[in-house]
C-alpha cells in the first residue's frame, strides 16, 4: 500500500521519474519490478526490470549485417544510420570499423562477380572505411531491406536511407543483407563469434511479447 501511494505520489513531486519505474510519457513505462512472476523477470545492472531474453519468441533472434559504405562514413552519416535502426528498436549486438581488403569483399559480393561494375565495386569499397554492424530482432533482416531502399537511390523512396542520402547506384551509402541465410553468411564473414555481444535490452517487454 505504502509502494502503491509512493508511485502515484512521487511523479507529481518529482516531475517525470517514478519510484516504481522510469516514465518515459503517457503511454511508455519500465517498471522496476514485474507487475506479476508469470513473465520471469529480472533486473539488470541499470535496476530496469526487463522480461526474460527475446530467445523465447521465434523469429526474434534474427540477425542481418548493416554496413556504412565508404561514402557514408566520409560524409559523417554513421550516426544518423546507427539512429535509425535504434529507434525502429533493432538491438546493436556488433559493430567495428575497418578498411576491407579487396579480397574479403569479393567473398561479400561474390554473387555479383560476372558484373561489369563488380571491379570498380571493389576499388570503391575498399577505398576507405566501412563501419559493419550486426542488428538483430524480430524479422530484421526484411525490415532493415524496407528501411535502406531500393539499391538505385534513384529509385528508392524518401524516407528510405538511401532514398533520403543516396546519390548514385554507385554510392548508394549501406548494405543490407538480402535475406536471413545471406546474413549468416556474411555475418560469419565479417565478425569472429567472439566480437558478437549477446545482451539483454531492457525493454524487451515492448519489443518480445505477443
Ligand atoms: P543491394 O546492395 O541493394 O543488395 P546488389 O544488387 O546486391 O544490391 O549490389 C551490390 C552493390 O553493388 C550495390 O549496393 C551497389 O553499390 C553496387 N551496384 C549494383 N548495381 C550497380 C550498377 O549498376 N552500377 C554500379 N554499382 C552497382
Ligand atoms: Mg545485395
Amino acid at each position: 500500500m505504502v509502494l502503491f501511494q509512493l508511485c502515484l505520489l512521487r511523479p507529481l513531486l518529482l516531475g517525470q521519474r517514478n519510484l516504481c519505474g522510469l516514465w518515459l510519457g503517457r503511454e511508455s513505462f519500465i517498471p522496476a519490478r514485474c507487475p506479476t512472476k508469470t513473465h520471469h523477470c529480472h533486473s539488470n545492472n541499470f535496476g530496469f526490470g526487463h522480461y526474460s531474453t527475446s530467445s523465447a519468441i521465434t523469429g526474434v533472434r534474427e540477425r542481418t549485417l548493416i554496413a556504412v559504405k565508404p561514402d557514408g562514413v566520409q560524409r559523417r552519416l554513421v550516426g544518423q544510420i546507427v539512429q535509425r535502426f535504434e529507434q525502429r528498436g533493432f538491438k546493436l549486438v556488433g559493430l567495428k570499423m575497418l578498411k576491407a581488403s579487396e579480397d574479403l569483399l569479393s567473398q561479400h559480393y561474390q554473387e555479383l562477380k560476372k558484373k561489369d561494375f563488380f571491379p570498380y565495386l571493389l576499388c570503391y569499397m575498399s577505398s576507405s572505411p566501412l563501419v559493419i554492424m550486426v542488428w538483430e530482432g524480430h524479422n530484421v533482416v526484411q525490415t532493415s531491406r524496407m528501411m535502406v531502399g531500393s539499391t538505385n537511390p534513384a529509385e528508392a523512396h524518401p524516407g528510405t536511407v538511401r532514398g533520403d542520402f543516396g546519390i548514385h547506384v554507385s554510392r548508394n551509402v549501406v548494405h543490407a543483407s538480402d535475406s536471413v541465410e545471406g546474413a549468416q553468411r556474411e555475418i560469419q564473414l565479417w565478425f569472429n563469434h567472439t566480437e558478437l555481444i549477446d545482451w539483454d535490452c531492457c525493454d524487451h517487454s515492448s519489443t518480445t511479447r505477443s
